[in-house]
């Protein structure tokens, strides 16, 4: 086991939790995190590059369970079934975790940034906030979150109220919204087959397999 000190920092304090509890309706309803790019399941690209940055993984998943077990990461269902959207993930997470912190991924994005818990904990302690959320520059990558284990509370009763959107929930609390405009490509995510074969391609041409 760690030792209390190591566990006192942002990486000892963070549990990673890869979202893979979609429907992955836009892929054929396949199971995302288990499709293969290049033969490797997507998920394992996403746990290479997170492992390093947090005290221990969480996968996410409604299908699959033992499949994903293999992985060698204690494997959670949402809390509430009928597939309410990533916020139930989330949830799911916060009320399984024994870490203050979580930073939450989605399952589908094999090039994500291997210093993004660092500066997800630099954004929100520099704002002074329970939450940080990425932003590409463009947009908002709401699914890449750090996330103060203590707004369990406050999401649950969000959901309970019928609510299901992210960004939603976010307007209720002041976040800080942390620029990677330097690495947008980090954020590519795969929904469809042609999305899948493209990042096959760019893969094959930066010869990137999981953990490189
Ligand atoms: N736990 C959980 N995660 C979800 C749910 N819906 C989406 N997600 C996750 O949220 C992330 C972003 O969602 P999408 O990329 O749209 O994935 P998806 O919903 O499976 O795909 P589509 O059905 O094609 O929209 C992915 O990591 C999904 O696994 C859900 O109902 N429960
Ligand atoms: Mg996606």
């Amino acid at each position: 086991m760690a030792s209390s000190q190591h566990n006192k920092t942002p990486r000892g304090e963070t549990t990673g939790l890869v979202l893979a509890g979609g429907r992955a309706r836009r892929m054929g309803g396949d199971d995302k995190g288990l499709v293969e790019l290049n033969g490797v399941p997507m998920i394992e690209y996403v746990l290479c590059a997170l492992q390093p940055q947090v005290r221990e993984i969480v996968i996410n998943a409604n299908r699959n369970r033992e499949r994903y077990g293999r992985f060698g990461c204690v494997v959670i269902s949402d809390s509430q079934a009928g597939y309410l959207g990533p916020l139930a993930g989330m949830l799911s997470g916060m009320l399984a975790v024994r870490t203050s912190w979580l930073v939450s991924v989605p399952c589908d994005s094999p090039l994500l940034p291997v210093d993004l818990v660092s500066r997800l904990h630099t954004g929100l302690e520099a704002a002074g906030t329970r939450l940080a959320v990425a932003h590409d520059g463009e947009r908002l990558q709401p699914v890449f979150a750090l996330l103060d284990v203590t707004l369990r509370d406050d999401l649950q009763a969000f959901l309970a109220g019928g609510e299901r959107k992210i960004d939603r929930w976010y307007a209720r609390h002041v976040y800080a919204e942390v620029d990677f405009s330097d690495i947008p490509d980090a954020f590519s995510n795969v929904n469809t087959p042609e999305q899948r074969r493209a990042l096959e391609t760019v893969l094959q041409e930066t010869r990137t397999r999981p953990g490189s």
